[in-house]
């Protein structure tokens, strides 16, 4: 008995990451199975340049480069892995985003002499906007090389108000 039950605890661990991937993919494929088939109007089974326009991933090339055997239409796999692929880009990127938020407030907050809680940081694909008022132009300065220094930030937009 005490085998068995070894083996059966065995086989459950091994079998519960893969079970879990499996289980992900079939959710994100039905997912991309009822878009396939709400842009495909004409239902013929592929997505035309026009059918695809509807979906705003798509926008700026996207479509040449999801009809990867180049027939001019999307089949369900090509657009099912070109949305996935583009999503899962643009979860990191607002990670990365959100990180940099985070990073450059708690930079802040040690300042001396710096009111964190008037300067409002906003990050969107690694530029930081920074609003809000601060008491001096050299603030107003530190503020953006604090900003400036984070990494991961490409631009930094300072629009910080002096208000003594
Ligand atoms: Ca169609
Ligand atoms: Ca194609």
């Amino acid at each position: 008995m005490r085998t068995t039950w070894t083996l059966a605890l065995v086989i459950g661990l091994q079998a519960a990451p893969a079970l879990a991937v499996t289980m992900d993919e079939m959710r994100g494929q039905t997912g991309y199975e009822h878009e396939f088939k709400l842009l495909d109007t004409d239902g013929n089974g592929k997505l035309s340049a026009t059918e695809i326009k509807k979906d705003g991933l798509f926008d700026g090339g996207g479509f040449g480069k999801a009809d990867k055997n180049h027939n001019g239409s999307l089949s369900q796999d090509e657009f099912a892995s070109y949305k996935s692929k583009v999503q899962q880009a643009e979860t990191k990127q607002a990670a990365s985003d959100s990180a940099i938020t985070t990073k450059i407030k708690s930079k802040y907050l040690v300042e001396k002499n710096f009111k964190s809680y008037k300067v409002s940081v906003e990050t969107k694909d690694g530029i930081v906007a920074l609003s809000g008022f601060v008491d001096d132009a050299s603030t107003k300065t530190r503020a953006e090389q604090i900003a400036r220094a984070t990494k991961g930030v490409k631009d930094v937009k300072n629009g910080l108000v002096v208000k003594p």
